[in-house]
C-alpha cells in the first residue's frame, strides 16, 4: 500500500495571502470602498473569480460581465508584480524539512491549490521539483470544498483517496479534504480548522515522530 501527501500552496507553503489582500485591496480602494484584512479570510482558498465575486458584494457594485473581467485581469498583474520578487525566504519555516523527510522516503508528493499561479510560485521559491504533480486552478472545474482538486492530485500520484494526508490552512480545504475521504491536517488556527483530523499551528510544531506515524498509517 502506498501513501501520498497532498500540499494545499497559500498559507501552507508559503504567505501569499499578504499579496492577494494587497492586491485586492487596491481594486476596492479604485472602486470606492475599503477591503479589510478581517475579510481577506473569506478569501483564503477560494478561487479567483469566487474572491471578485464576494468583494463586489462587499462594495455593493453591479458589474457587467466585461467589467468582471477586466478586474480579473487587473487584479491578477498587481498580484503578479507583487510575486515576481518573491524568493526561498518566503517559504513558511520547516516546510524544507517536511518535504526532505518525504523525498528521503521516496513518498510521493503532491500539490493541490485554488490557484493559477501556483507553478511560477514554486519555481521562484525553488521547491517546484520536490512536487511529483501539481493539481491547481487551471486543473479544476469544482472549487473546495468540493474534493475534486485533491481526487485529481490522488490520482495522478497513483494513491487511493484513503491513503492522502492533506496538509491546508482554509476550512473550505480542510471539508475538501474530509469530503476526499483523505487524512485532513490544519495548518493554522486550530478554532477555524476544527473539522481536520488533526491541528498544528504551523510545521515547527510537528515533530519527526508524528511524520512517522504518517507515513505508516
Ligand atoms: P489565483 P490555495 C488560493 O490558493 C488562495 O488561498 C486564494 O486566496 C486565491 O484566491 C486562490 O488561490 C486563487 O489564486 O488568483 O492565484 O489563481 O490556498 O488553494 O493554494
Ligand atoms: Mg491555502
Amino acid at each position: 500500500r502506498s501513501i501520498g501527501f497532498i500540499f494545499d500552496l497559500d498559507g501552507v507553503i508559503v504567505d501569499t495571502a499578504k499579496y492577494h489582500y494587497l492586491a485586492w485591496k487596491k481594486l476596492a480602494n479604485e472602486l470606492g470602498f475599503e477591503f479589510t484584512h478581517q475579510q481577506n479570510e473569506l478569501f483564503k482558498g477560494v478561487s479567483r473569480k469566487r474572491c471578485l465575486e464576494i468583494l463586489l458584494d462587499i462594495g455593493n457594485i453591479n458589474a457587467t460581465q466585461e467589467q468582471f473581467d477586466a478586474w480579473m485581469v487587473d487584479k491578477n498583474e498587481d498580484y503578479l508584480a507583487y510575486i515576481e520578487n518573491m524568493n526561498a525566504s518566503e517559504i513558511l519555516p520547516d516546510v524544507p524539512r517536511v518535504l526532505d523527510f518525504l523525498k528521503d522516503r521516496q513518498i510521493p508528493i503532491a500539490l493541490g491549490s485554488a490557484s493559477k499561479n501556483a507553478r511560477p510560485i514554486l519555481e521562484k521559491v525553488g521547491l517546484l521539483s520536490y512536487f511529483d504533480t501539481i493539481v491547481d486552478g487551471n486543473n479544476v472545474t469544482k472549487a473546495k470544498p468540493d474534493p475534486e482538486v485533491f481526487l485529481i492530485a490522488a490520482r495522478s500520484l497513483g494513491v487511493n483517496p484513503s491513503d492522502c494526508v492533506v496538509f491546508e490552512d482554509a476550512l473550505a480545504g480542510i471539508q475538501a479534504a474530509n469530503a476526499a475521504g483523505m487524512i485532513s491536517i490544519g495548518i493554522g488556527d486550530a478554532k477555524i480548522l476544527s473539522e481536520a483530523n488533526y491541528n498544528f499551528a504551523d510545521f515547527t510544531e510537528m515533530d519527526t515522530e508524528f511524520l512517522q506515524t504518517l507515513v505508516t498509517y
